[in-house]
């Protein structure tokens, strides 16, 4: 019988604290395609199977959207007529659509310039407040909870559990998919919820038996922002990769229990590092993911090179966002790809094309 695809809170409810007569606010985010790598493994040389989880391709263009949904329709349940969240782009993206979508209204603290052209674009045309501040995305979030305490206002940041009740839905896709869950879940540490969220994901499941194993978690920053490898917070976190530009990680205990319990590790890339895997998905796959995202298939490749990740492993990289959210970082990566510009006849065109075969 067909069954419309109503989003992630409808698939996966009896997981999910909803009740039946919770009004759903959905945009059919989750359902996102596991995509197998099939040219990187074999310039790798090594005989793994990677897949990656797009979860550019939600409703807003990244995995935030899984959690959206549940923290957006437990403050409408709950009464709430304003949302607020501190954010890198994409969680402030999705706190405006889903608030769009249930007549609410949105508030969003952010980084003044250092947010990705393109969740600055959405965010406005979801038409929320934006507040910009002279500061980065840590004192944000110190600014949201404080806030929060002299303002009607929920907080929709990951620390607002419902948020990794959402996000949790990407592991039970995952297991859906495959059978059976991966050796290894590779993914990009910023605020630190995402990896909180599936390893929450992955645990419920193998202790209902849904699956027989759980993923060793690698949780991959970057180095100009990776307190998880400092072993403490840092000041100034400085990287390209601006989604995962965060020094004092909120979801810190879980994310650390989640490394221990799955016997993972942390690790850290520059940004050089991370720019040239997120070049290699989209010349070599087809999949154009944001440079943080990327961060998980460069901590991949280097594990697997290295054969910390053992061939014969089966391995999961999330890639958290959409390659198309940052146009400058994309355009930089490709400065000396410019178009040529020729005259508008066949001759030249034809030239083009014969020159560059
Ligand atoms: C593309 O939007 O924190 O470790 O405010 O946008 O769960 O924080 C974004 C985080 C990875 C890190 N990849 O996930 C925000 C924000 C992308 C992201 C992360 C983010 P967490």
């Amino acid at each position: 019988m067909h069954k419309h695809y109503t989003g992630l809170i409808e698939r996966y409810k009896d997981r999910l604290p909803v009740s039946a007569t919770t009004r759903i606010i959905s945009l059919n985010e989750g359902n996102t395609p596991m995509i197998q790598l099939q040219n990187i493994p074999r310039m790798l040389g090594k005989d793994v199977d990677i897949y990656v989880k797009f979860e550019g391709l939600n409703p807003t263009g990244s995995f935030k959207d899984r959690g959206m949904t549940m923290a957006v329709t437990k403050a409408v349940e709950a009464g709430s007529q304003a949302i607020i969240c501190a954010s890198t782009g994409n969680t402030s993206a999705s706190a405006a659509a889903y608030a769009a979508r249930a007549g609410i209204k949105a508030f969003v603290l952010i980084p003044d310039g250092k947010i990705a052209l393109g969740k600055l674009a959405q965010t406005l045309m979801y038409n929320a407040t934006i507040i910009q501040i002279n500061g980065n995305f840590d004192q944000g979030m110190e600014l949201v909870k404080e806030v929060a305490n002299h303002a009607p206002v929920t907080i929709v940041n990951s620390i607002n559990p419902f948020r990794l009740e959402g996000q949790k839905t990407a592991a039970f896709e995952i297991v859906d998919d495959l059978g059976f869950a991966p050796d290894y879940h590779c993914l990009p540490v910023g605020n630190a919820g995402n990896i909180s969220a599936y390893w929450k994901g992955y645990k419920e499941y193998a202790t209902d038996r849904v699956c027989g194993n759980r993923p060793v978690m690698c949780g991959y920053q970057a180095a100009g922002a990776a307190p998880f490898i400092a072993g403490h917070p840092i000041e100034n976190p400085e990287t390209l990769a601006t989604a995962i530009r965060i020094g004092n990680p909120q979801s810190w205990d879980f994310a650390w229990a989640a490394q221990q319990e799955s016997g993972g590790w942390f690790d850290k890339f520059t940004d050089a590092e991370i720019l040239v895997a997120q070049k290699m998905l989209s010349q070599y796959e087809g999949v154009f993911c944001e440079p943080a995202s990327a961060t998980s298939l460069a901590g991949a490749m280097q594990d697997i090179q290295s054969g910390k990740i053992p061939e014969g492993s089966k391995i999961v990289c999330t890639l958290t966002g959409n390659g198309i959210k940052d146009p400058e970082i994309a355009m930089q990566q490709c400065a000396e790809s410019k178009p040529v510009t020729i005259d508008a006849d066949l001759d030249s065109v034809k030239r083009a094309i014969l020159d560059s075969l």
